[in-house]
């Protein structure tokens, strides 16, 4: 695995499928959004994947709505905002692309249709095509959200016909075990890895009881990680899910003992008010004189490699070493 590097987390915490009388832990307001992403990002996510959800608690993709739950979670949270812009099955094509109005720091940006249970999951080329110009018109990073290895080979497409994404960087994530899309098991997950675009970085997760499969191959593959009501709502056998942060809290403890620590948000959470000034401050520390090198230095600070640059073109300064957009390179494992 080259470089070990940190892993990083996102968590999908209410998707567009389950509801509240199945799920009562789902955030389906924006308060409950808030809060859940607090949390998560206090048990290790670095990421947020949204979709909301309206008065009703249905499905929406209504953009005052989004950029409301987007500017919610920027204020109060450090974590990287990576609007949906699959939505439900029922959404159009030209809602989805509405999405992106919203001013997000990512997106999601499927690569093909899929059988998705009893439904469809519609992603035809020429929408495909629409939206990832239009990702790089509004420099959003996309997320290419891959069910299928089929989509891979359209995410090479894309890609040629295209040239690269905002940021620069490719980072994927593979979604396993969808009714009608790629198994989610460890063979599928190697296959997958195997044929993605040299240098892209990429995420997988696994629906349902392939979850923690998916996860752990995942980690051993030098992969990051995907978790969330959206995709599991069950922690173990006849257990629900009780928050998502104890997803994200497995996640985490599963990536420190692969030697792989969670990589810390890109922005510092805005603090609690700071406690009054001591009668004597203690004298400033010195600057560290440690360079990304220095190998007493833990993965998780500088060991994020292509992610941690993604990371660093979303913001400010990486919050976990100081590193600044225009020093990629000193993060580099
Ligand atoms: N809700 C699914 C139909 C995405 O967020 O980009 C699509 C989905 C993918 O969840
Ligand atoms: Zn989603």
């Amino acid at each position: 695995m080259p470089g070990s590097p940190a892993t990083l987390i996102t968590v999908a915490p209410t998707g567009a499928e389950a509801d509240k009388s199945a799920a009562p832990a789902l955030p389906v307001t924006l308060s409950e959004l808030i809060v859940t992403a607090k949390e998560c990002e206090v048990a290790g996510a670095a990421v947020i994947h949204v979709h909301i959800r309206d008065e009703a608690a249905r499905p929406t993709l209504d953009v005052s709505r989004l950029a409301d739950t987007v500017a919610a979670l920027r204020e109060g949270t450090g974590l990287i905002v990576q609007l949906s812009t699959g939505g439900a099955v029922t959404d159009s094509f030209a809602s989805r692309l509405a999405v992106l109005d919203a001013a997000p720091d990512a997106c999601s940006l499927t690569c093909g249709t899929v059988n998705f249970g009893d439904d469809v999951f519609a992603n035809p080329w020429p929408f495909i095509k629409d939206l990832y110009q239009l990702t790089q018109e509004r420099q959003v990073v996309p997320e290419f959200e891959l069910f299928d290895l089929g989509q891979v080979a359209t995410l090479h497409r894309l890609l040629a016909e295209f040239g690269p994404p905002a940021g620069g960087h490719v980072h994927c994530d593979l979604v396993m075990g969808v009714p009608g899309g790629m198994p989610g098991d460890v063979a599928t997950l190697a296959a997958a890895v195997a044929v993605l675009p040299a240098g892209a970085t990429w995420s997988a997760t696994g629906i349902g009881r392939t979850a923690l499969p998916v996860m752990l191959g995942a980690l051993g593959a030098g992969g990051h990680l995907r978790v969330g009501m959206e995709d599991t709502l069950t922690f173990a056998r006849g257990r629900p899910v009780a928050r998502n942060a104890e997803l994200v809290e497995r996640a985490a403890e599963l990536a420190r003992l692969a030697q792989r620590p969670p990589c810390p948000p890109p922005r510092p959470a805005p603090s609690s008010p700071s406690p009054p000034a001591p009668p004597n401050p203690p004298a400033p520390a010195k600057p560290s004189k440690k360079s990304a090198n220095d190998p007493s230095l833990p993965a998780g600070v500088y060991g994020c490699g292509n992610v941690h640059q993604r990371v660093c073109r979303l913001s400010q300064p990486y919050i976990g070493c100081g590193v600044s957009p225009l020093s990629r390179g000193a993060c580099e494992v």
